[in-house]
């Protein structure tokens, strides 16, 4: 049973939080309102380029947000695990197969935690890998293009929370369940979870050239809630550190039930060791179907394969894979610091913020500095283990980043603010108000070896008075931080699409040298382009009809289209005969009921419609393309089923 005074402490923990809330909207929202000061430090002159990107996701959005920082500018919303009305995406024939899954086709999905691809743990700006939360999937989003180049399903998970966090340099991006389930999944009664219910910890395989991805093996693990994690770096290379909650495997009201230890665990597993015991054949072949969806480039269209069985590493076969490390009280963050010596765990109901040294962790493994063990792995004393404890630090500590100063930032849910503190002395040393509700924070560069420590990004859930209201729904909120020098200031404030759940930030030259402008016609292999105006065609099998469309400033070809029956399958396949960066092509038709088509120059997508009423239909480009965009429009002629009217198509010359 719940104890009375715990019930009392949660209650007094969440009247602190209103408290909080209540008092910052009162007496904070003026704190630097008009300063001319913070107005110019983000202040990008018109014509003039942001000094990072910033990758936030949009949490329940399915999509990720790019900004530039300092501006606070949104520079595209780019399309994941969610349809996308604006260009088609997940609608198109093209695209629909990437949402593919064991589950059908899911149009939605929720996106956590974005994450650069490194080169010596440093972001090296070619693809940014995002987790959908909720039917456990990893996407890889390819920078050059900023769209959505392939999905991989994980396959024995019950929600993919933490995920995708990347090896020093992308060898792996791991992927561990939040919710423990019966692995492989069964019909059990859900009060056996201590004995059926488990976690898993999944290590994906990035190809170097391609970062085409693959699931090389997975581990079974203890029944709890796994939350997020961070690889090692420099000294702690080689090792992952997850953080569990759910400790006490409770199954229902974890809202008080998970909140009974005082520790839970981050949990560090040797990779290089689990990789040698995969080697020598150590894992058990194991069941689980997984979607992989993956759009070729050259023939433009989203390829979906359904694959079967991953290798499975049981902990207790695996000596010396895997230690648990005891951790105040339902952590969050499992941060490393710049080194790779330092392991910052985030309780959220934890009063000091932890922090570990992984010679320390060396040692006690060496020493047997063992406090018992759970189903074979090894607890580490945690006297034995921790570097230091992070003091009145705030409330609610939730996840922590660096500035490669030798500083950390931790951000602290219930007290609604960022504090920085010193590693080593594990002093806090400045502190500033979040308006409000920080979840993540984010400082471009700041989960790696060399942050680019300038910026601090806050993300919070809570928006309440800060921008003009907008009914009983407010954006979320994210408000870029200045910690350049001793003090934090407050520079901005930006709404943001969806929830912005994490972000990840770099230098923006990294990514703008690989900036593709157009897909070249000559390469496109779309079994259905059109290259040139003179291919134009109209073809008809049975009640098929595939028309072979070009489209370029301003007119469409063909434009005047009839023969078309009720009820006949209509493909609309449209090529931008467009060579030139930023002149897209939209395709829309009346009563056309998937979506638009966005067209990007030399590429073709595909329009599907059924006409139900005989009838003319106008269609037009619905991006704004030139002086003679109204002008660029066409008519299809549907006649009824019984009617003989000819197929014709032209430009009616
Ligand atoms: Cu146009």
């Amino acid at each position: 049973m719940f104890s009375t005074w715990k019930r009392t402490g949660v209650k007094i923990a969440l009247a602190l939080a209103v408290g909080f809330i209540f008092w910052w909207g009162c007496s904070g929202k003026k704190e630097m309102a008009g300063s001319s000061d913070a107005a110019s430090k983000v202040y990008v002159a018109p014509g003039s380029y942001d000094e990072f990107y910033a990758f936030l996701s949009g949490g329940f959005s399915g999509q990720v947000a790019a900004y530039g920082l300092p501006s606070g500018r949104l520079l595209r919303v780019i399309p994941v695990f969610a349809v996308n009305p604006e260009n088609g995406y997940g609608y198109t024939d093209e695209t629909k197969n990437m949402l593919n899954s064991t589950h059908g086709f899911i149009p939605w999905d929720d996106s956590h935690h974005p994450e650069l691809s490194k080169t010596n743990d440093v972001p090296d700006g070619r693809w940014l890998f995002i987790n959908s939360n909720n039917t456990p999937r990893i996407a890889r989003i390819d920078l050059s293009t900023f769209r959505t180049a392939e999905i991989l399903e994980i396959p024995n998970s019950g929600g993919n929370h933490a995920s995708p966090f990347a090896t020093e340099n992308t060898e792996y991006i791991v992927a561990a369940t939040r919710f423990s389930v019966p692995i492989p999944d069964r019909d059990v009664p859900i009060n056996s979870f201590k004995e059926n219910f488990k976690g898993s910890l999944s290590f994906v395989k990035v190809n170097p050239q391609s970062g085409d991805m693959s699931i090389a093996f997975q581990i079974l693990a203890p029944g709890f809630n796994y939350d997020l994690s961070h690889a090692g770096k420099g000294p702690s290379s080689g090792w992952f550190f997850f953080s569990t909650y759910n400790t006490e495997q409770a199954h229902t009201l974890l809202e008080i039930n998970a909140s009974q230890k005082d520790k839970d665990f981050i949990l560090a597993v040797n990779w290089k060791k689990a990789e040698e015991y995969v080697k020598q054949g150590k894992a058990k072949d194991w069941g689980g179907e997984y979607y992989h969806n993956v759009f070729n480039e050259s023939t433009q269209m989203a390829e979906s394969n359904l694959n079967k069985g991953v290798k499975m590493l049981i902990p207790a076969d695996c000596p010396d894979m895997m230690y648990l490390i005891p951790c105040p009280k339902s952590p969050h963050g499992a941060d490393v610091d710049p080194s790779g010596e330092y392991i910052v765990g985030g309780g959220k109901l934890a009063t000091v913020i932890p922090v570990f040294a992984f010679a320390k962790i060396q040692k006690a493994i060496e020493d047997k500095a063992f406090d018992g063990e759970v189903e074979g792995i090894p607890v580490l004393k945690y006297d034995a283990v921790i570097a230091g404890e992070v003091q009145e630090a705030g409330l609610g500590a939730l996840h922590t980043e660096f500035d490669g100063k030798g500083y950390a930032y931790t951000s602290h849910f219930v007290s609604s603010e960022v504090t920085k503190w010193k590693l080593g002395t594990w002093e806090v040393v400045d502190r500033i108000p979040a308006y409000y509700s920080i979840g993540h924070l984010m400082i471009p560069g700041g989960d790696s070896h060399k942050p680019w420590g300038k910026y601090l990004l806050a993300m919070n859930k809570i928006t309440k008075d800060r921008y003009l209201p907008t009914g009983p729904e407010l954006n979320q909120s994210a408000q870029l931080i200045d910690i350049s020098g001793d003090k934090m200031k407050l520079l901005l404030d930006f709404p943001t699409v969806g929830e912005p759940h994490y972000a990840q930030g770099i230098a923006a030259e990294l990514v703008t040298k690989n900036q593709r402008k157009i897909y070249d016609i000559n390469e496109n292999k779309h079994p259905y382009v059109t290259k040139s105006e003179k291919d134009a065609r109209v073809e008809k099998k049975g009640k098929e009809v595939h028309i072979y469309m070009t489209a370029s400033r301003s007119h469409f070809t063909p434009d005047n289209i009839e023969g078309v029956k009720v009820g006949d399958e209509v493909y609309f396949h449209v090529t931008n005969l467009e060579q030139d960066w930023d002149i897209p092509h939209g395709f829309a038709i009346k009563g056309g009921n998937t979506a638009e088509l966005l067209i990007m120059p030399g590429e073709t997508l595909t329009y599907r419609w059924t006409p139900k009423k005989a009838g003319i239909y106008p269609f037009y480009c619905t991006d704004f393309c030139s002086a003679l965009h109204q002008e660029m429009q066409g008519y299809v002629r549907v006649s009824e089923t019984n009617t003989n009217v000819p197929l014709s198509f032209g430009t009616g010359k």
